[in-house]
């Protein structure tokens, strides 16, 4: 159920206020240690934010779609980083709980991860397969009362810090392709799961991911999410609603660096005036804000169409490969109009322009939305 006016007005404050009070003036800092303080975490699990969409009667928030959107804006301001922390819990690990879990998974584990107590993380990308998801080759063999999970998961998000993961297996070898692949809760403590030190990347210094890899890990057969074989859609749905955060996402860094550009062509002045005098300048802010507005648009349409019910999957893709790209040239105008300074660390514009890359990539690549956009367009006319 939604929110009342207040209280979401309330929220929506509270985020901008820690946003800009407590996030923003140690972007540099995170970034440089490669470290969110557990301060910070603390401080994000008392605002609640670790359960931004989990159901009141497990302990979150119980936002719609749209106050998650709306929120998701407010701490796009900031290092994308910052909301990586939240990010496992409120969308990708948790949601395959919410949306297939049965009362006693829901019980177990909600609101240890709505608190923020367990952070929950998401197992689908493999070395092996990336885009193509429904290759994936970890398996998950039945043996008594057990599955017995062997594979190697790639680039896992939070997986250092993880006190649960939503496991994609293979639990029918014999079956390669979607239907063989079934979801699992897999408490991160279980024997034989071993967690890689985090990659070095190019941008988002503070948010980590890791291999996670399992060696003959028994699971209880319990842990299973849904029912046996239909792995792979819990993971689709979970990430038609995933690709809706991110893309929010997308649209608050690209507020945010917008406002730092218009500050930017108002304060520098050059030939004697100030840069956002020059059409060239106020064209590329034009250019912007157009965008920026446009997927903000998008986005709150879809977020809306999820909460009545709707279809979706067709309108998150649209998002996510309109809002990710639309940042990446926002990040690129910010540089530019930036000059020289946009180069330089000091004044954080580049760092932007390197974090916001990966929304390109994860939750899948826009050459994947775009194969999920052409395929429901089809599907819809046949
Ligand atoms: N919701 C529910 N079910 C879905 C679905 C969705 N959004 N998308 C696909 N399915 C179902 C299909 O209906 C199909 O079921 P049936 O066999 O019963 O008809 C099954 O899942 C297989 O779907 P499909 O044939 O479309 O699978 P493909 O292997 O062709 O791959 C893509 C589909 C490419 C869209 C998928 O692999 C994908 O999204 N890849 C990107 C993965 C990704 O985002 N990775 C990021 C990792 S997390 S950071």
């Amino acid at each position: 159920m939604a929110l009342d006016q207040e209280t979401r007005t309330q929220l929506i404050d509270g985020v901008a206020r820690f946003v800009r009070d407590r996030l923003v003036p140690i972007e540099d800092e995170v970034a440089t240690n490669d470290r969110v303080p557990d301060a910070i975490v603390a401080e994000m699990r008392d605002l609640g934010l670790f359960g931004l969409s989990i159901p009141p009667e497990y302990g979150g928030l119980g936002l719609t779609m749209e106050e998650e959107v709306l929120v998701c804006l407010e701490l796009g301001r900031t290092s994308p980083a910052f909301r990586s922390v939240i990010g496992t819990n409120v969308g990708i690990g948790s949601q395959g709980i919410v949306m297939f879990g049965n009362d006693a998974q829901k019980d177990e584990w909600l609101p240890k991860i709505a608190s923020g107590e367990v952070i929950a993380s998401f197992c689908l990308t493999e070395p092996g397969a990336g885009s193509d998801a429904a290759s994936l080759k970890t398996t998950a063999i039945r043996d008594g009362n057990d599955f017995v999970v062997n594979g190697t998961k790639r680039y896992i998000t939070n997986a250092g810090k993880a006190g649960m993961f939503t496991l994609m297996a293979r639990t029918n070898p014999g079956n390669k392709g979607a239907g063989g692949i079934s979801a699992f809760i897999v408490p991160a403590h279980l024997k034989g799961i071993t967690v890689s030190k985090p990659e070095r990347k190019m941008g988002q210094q503070g948010a980590h991911i890791h291999d996670v890899i399992f060696e003959d890990c028994r699971v209880p057969a319990d842990m299973m999410l849904g029912r046996e074989g239909e792995g792979f859609k819990v993971a689709m749905q979970v990430l038609d609603r995933g690709r809706i955060h991110i893309s929010a996402v997308c649209v608050g860094v690209a507020e945010r660096l917008l406002a730092d550009s218009v500050r930017y062509a108002n304060e520098r002045e050059q030939f004697g005036q100030r840069i956002g005098e020059f059409q060239l300048i106020q064209a590329m802010l034009a250019e912007s804000k157009t965008e920026s507005y446009a997927a903000r648009s998008m986005v709150l349409d879809a977020a809306r169409k999820r909460d009545r019910g709707e279809p979706h999957s067709l309108e998150a893709s649209c998002c996510k490969l309109f809002a990710s790209e639309m940042v990446g040239r926002v990040a690129d105008r910010a540089v530019q109009i930036y000059g020289g300074s946009g180069y330089v660390t000091d004044y954080g514009v580049e760092r932007f322009y390197r974090d916001v890359r990966i929304f390109r990539l994860y939750e899948g690549t826009s050459e994947i939305q775009k194969i999920v956009i052409a395929r429901n367009l089809m599907r819809q006319a046949d």
